[in-house]
């Protein structure tokens, strides 16, 4: 179905878990600024920054859909993020409309919609809230995705992705895990749906405790597999009464709606 997919942030968690699962299926072409190691038989490697026009252009050509995962993934400086995410999101998506790419899944994430009380009920529909500038550039590729597909035809999937890891680390990872398969199920529905149009879907896993709604994208079949419950008893063993008024407590954005949410380093 397609002749190649371009992977960026391949170098990642996420990108490293994707690519032998992706290649199995179609032929990638894996991008990072840091260097890919032992690349797969017949995975092309393209190592540039997401924020080098002329590079992101190129790396695109040739591709007829785009997994956009690199990005500066917690919250740093907004000049950091300017470059990285912004920028880097405008290339990739311009490259895309240059190259005659059909479709592009973009890392979303639950950070664009992080200042939403735990206690509501959100869909596909929910208007960005979010916690950090990281927030902000995720909520910015979400719009720049629903722009490109009004006015030039690019199908679009934003995945607003929770906690995408081995396993849940903590209790709110209770609500907002998705495992790798999962992630992996995920974005073959939306590169194998016959029409995807624009959705934005929310990336957790079949988890007891969730929070979000993707009845809105049903239509795509994504069924999770996993459901964090079963890592409830050893992850609430010896956990404490928490201060519902802390920020961390009750924003589903967690840590990032406070003070201190984790930084990028700088130079
Ligand atoms: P990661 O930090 O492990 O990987 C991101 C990759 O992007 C890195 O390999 C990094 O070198 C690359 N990158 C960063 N700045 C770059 C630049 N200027 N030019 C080129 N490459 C650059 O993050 P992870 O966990 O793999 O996440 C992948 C995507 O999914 C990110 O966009 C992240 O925001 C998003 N996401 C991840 C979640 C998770 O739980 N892992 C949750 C929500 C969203
Ligand atoms: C994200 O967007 C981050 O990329 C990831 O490192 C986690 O912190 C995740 O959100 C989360 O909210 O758990």
């Amino acid at each position: 179905m397609y002749k190649r997919i371009l992977l960026t942030g391949a170098a990642g968690l996420l990108g490293q878990y994707l690519r032998p699962e992706l290649h199995k299926r179609w032929p990638i072409r894996s991008c990072d600024m840091r260097p890919i190691d032992k690349p797969l038989p017949g995975e092309e490697v393209a190592t540039c920054d997401l924020a080098d026009r002329e590079a992101i252009f190129k790396a695109v050509e040739g591709c007829d859909a785009v997994l956009h995962f690199g990005a500066i993934s917690i919250e740093g400086t907004f000049d950091q993020i300017l470059q990285a995410n912004i920028n880097g999101t405008y290339n990739v998506f311009e490259g895309a409309r240059r190259a005659g790419t059909k479709r592009v899944i973009f890392a979303s994430s639950n950070h664009a919609i992080g200042y939403y009380p735990r206690e509501s009920h959100i869909d596909s529909d929910a208007q960005p809230r979010p916690d950090t500038y990281y927030g902000v550039s995720k909520s910015f590729g979400e719009s720049l995705g629903s722009m490109y597909w009004s006015k030039y035809g690019i199908e679009h999937a934003s995945l607003r992705i929770g906690s995408c890891r081995e396993e849940p680390v903590d209790r709110r990872g209770l609500s907002t895990w998705l495992s790798f398969r999962d992630l992996h199920q995920m974005i073959v529905r939306c590169l194998e749906a016959q029409r995807l149009g624009y959705a934005i879907m929310y990336g957790q896993s079949n988890n007891t405790r969730a929070w979000w709604d993707n009845s809105k994208v049903a239509h795509l079949g994504f069924q999770p597999q996993d459901n964090a419950e079963k890592f409830a008893p050893a992850l609430l063993k010896d956990a404490k009464l928490e201060n519902p008024e802390d920020p961390a407590v009750k924003y589903m954005g967690g840590v990032f709606c406070t003070d201190n949410p984790p930084k990028w380093p700088t130079n």
